[in-house]
Order: structure tokens, then C-alpha cells, then sequence
């Protein structure tokens, strides 16, 4: 590994370290993921399916596989390297300042777009959420962390409850839903959305159940009128509480009516009427914005 120069840790994807690192011939500074391999049991499945998506998946929003790397006992993966992440970039404001609306229009089209063309090449990230959305000063924004992103056939079956982290997890995930597709995608990114409008995660859940609780407080609890076919999910039972109004817009101040209007269609219950990335790009919150990023 005398390729790079490792300097300092900077975080931890779901499987292994991630540092700063330099090239020590070009002295580009790159982002160094490192995967410890046990003695026998070689590279990690999970490792090797993070590699096999990252190498497939060229695109301006998606962070870059440059390089990988290995000696006797650890694998690198060498990434593009971006100074900070949303979830950093939010925590550093002070507590009454926002996102400037027009960057907010800005990181959810790249955001979208990112997802938009994963979709497209049938992968699900299935684990979106600020800390894994990379920013830098120019305004650009690239998707990282497809550790248990996994390409998939439309209805393929679900292998683990434990998939996208609580607050940005749809509720047919939380409801145990033995099928779901790029809608957990959808409903992530209106969670990011969301937060990035109000500083505030919008559905801050401890708990599978209390996380679903957080999301029927504010959009109703579900019916068979709204979502058909939620009384027969798995973990659905008929005595959660009723929570009978919904309060989207009141949780939402610093945020348009074209924005309201979208993320509402982002966080559809129905997963099948759930907007898709497609409809999000051509929805009228975007009309008269101009992408800085080519396609
Ligand atoms: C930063 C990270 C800056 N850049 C955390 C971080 C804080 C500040 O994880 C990161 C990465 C980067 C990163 O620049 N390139 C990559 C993370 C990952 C892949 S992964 C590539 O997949 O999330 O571990």
C-alpha cells in the first residue's frame, strides 16, 4: 500500500474505516475505505457487491470508484474524496439559520438525479440519509455508501428487517412488508428533503413502532382508503392508535407551496403512488431551475 498516503480517519461506512488519503504519485486526495479480511474467510460478500454496483454505476452525483487495492490483509477501496457531508453541513449552522432555499432546490435535484439513475439501472441504495449524501463547495452533491445497496429485479424479496436507518425508513419496511422497490428510495429522500428545509429530522423515531408513530402523527395513521392493502402487512396491527389529522404543512415553515406540494407526493403511503424519481424531476418545484450538473 505504498500507493497512498493515508492522513486522517474521517468516518465510518457501514462496513469499514474511511480516510483521507493522498496519491502519492499525483498527490490527489482521495477517500481510502478499508475492509479488514479475516485470515481464511477472503473478502467480504458485502464488499465485493458494494465494488460490483460502484464500478456499474457511473454518474456527476454518484461518488467515484477510482481505485481498488489489496495486500495480504485488507482491501482499499479509493473513492473521489469530498470535504463533508449534509448531515456535518447541517450540525455546523447555528441552530436559526436555514439552507438557502434556491440550495436546497439544488441538492434535492442532485439527490434525485443520483437516485434517478440507480433506479434507472434497477439498484435500490435503500440507505439514504444525510450522513451518506457527500457535499462540497461548489455546490455539488454526490451519493456515497452503497454498502447494502443491492441490484435488484422489481418485487424482489426482502432478506432483513434491518435495512435503512430508522428515520429515513418508509413505512412498508416498518410495517414489515415482505416486498419493496425504489419507493423506500422516494420516501428517504422526502425525509431529506424535509430536513434540510427545517434543519430538523422530520420523523425522529427510537424504535421500529415509535418511528412509525412519528410518521402516522403527522400524515394519519393509514387506512385501506389511503393505502390499500396496509391492514394485511405483517406488522400492522388493528389497535395502533388513530391519528386523524394531518400536519405535513405545519411541521414545514421555511418551505414553498410548490415544495409542500412535492414532498407530500414523496411521502405517499401507497408505495405504488408514491412519486417516483422521474416525477420528482418534472414537478413544477423545478420548472424554472436551471441544472448545473450535466446528466
Ligand atoms: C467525508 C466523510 C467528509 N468524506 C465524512 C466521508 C466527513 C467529512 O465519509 C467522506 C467520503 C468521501 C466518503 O470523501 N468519499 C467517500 C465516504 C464513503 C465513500 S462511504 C467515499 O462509502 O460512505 O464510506
Amino acid at each position: 500500500m505504498e500507493d497512498y498516503r493515508k492522513l486522517e480517519k474521517i468516518g465510518e461506512g457501514t462496513f469499514g474505516i474511511v480516510y483521507k488519503a493522498e496519491d502519492s504519485v499525483t498527490g490527489q486526495i482521495v477517500a481510502m475505505k478499508k475492509i479488514k479480511l479475516g485470515a481464511s474467510e477472503g473478502i467480504p460478500a458485502t464488499a465485493l457487491r458494494e465494488m460490483d454496483l460502484l464500478q456499474g454505476l457511473k454518474h456527476p452525483n454518484i461518488i467515484c470508484l477510482i481505485d481498488i487495492v489489496m495486500d495480504q490483509y485488507r482491501l482499499y477501496l479509493i473513492f473521489e474524496y469530498l470535504s463533508m457531508d449534509l448531515k456535518k453541513y447541517m450540525d455546523s449552522m447555528t441552530p436559526d439559520t436555514h439552507i438557502d432555499k434556491e440550495l436546497v432546490r439544488r441538492y434535492l435535484y442532485q439527490i434525485t438525479n443520483a437516485i434517478h439513475y440507480c433506479h434507472r439501472n434497477h439498484v435500490l441504495h435503500r440507505d439514504l440519509k444525510p450522513q451518506n449524501i457527500l457535499i462540497d463547495k461548489k455546490g455539488v452533491i454526490k451519493v456515497a455508501d452503497f454498502g447494502l445497496g443491492r441490484s435488484i429485479s422489481p418485487r424482489s424479496r426482502v432478506y432483513t428487517h434491518e435495512v435503512v436507518t430508522l428515520w429515513y425508513r418508509a413505512p412498508e419496511i416498518l410495517l414489515g412488508s415482505p416486498y419493496y422497490a425504489f419507493s423506500v428510495d422516494i420516501w428517504s429522500i422526502g425525509c431529506i428533503f424535509a430536513e434540510m428545509s427545517s434543519r430538523k429530522p422530520l420523523f425522529q423515531g427510537d424504535s421500529e413502532i415509535n418511528q412509525l408513530f412519528h410518521i402516522f402523527r403527522i400524515l394519519k395513521t393509514p387506512t385501506e382508503d389511503i393505502w390499500p392493502g396496509v391492514t394485511s402487512l405483517p406488522d400492522y396491527k388493528a389497535t395502533f392508535p388513530c391519528w386523524s389529522s394531518y400536519t405535513l404543512r405545519e411541521q414545514l415553515k421555511n418551505i414553498s407551496e410548490l415544495g409542500i406540494d412535492l414532498l407530500q407526493k414523496m411521502l405517499i403511503y401507497d408505495p405504488f403512488h408514491r412519486f417516483t424519481a422521474r416525477d420528482i424531476l418534472n414537478h413544477p418545484y423545478f420548472d424554472d431551475f436551471t441544472s448545473t450538473t450535466s446528466e
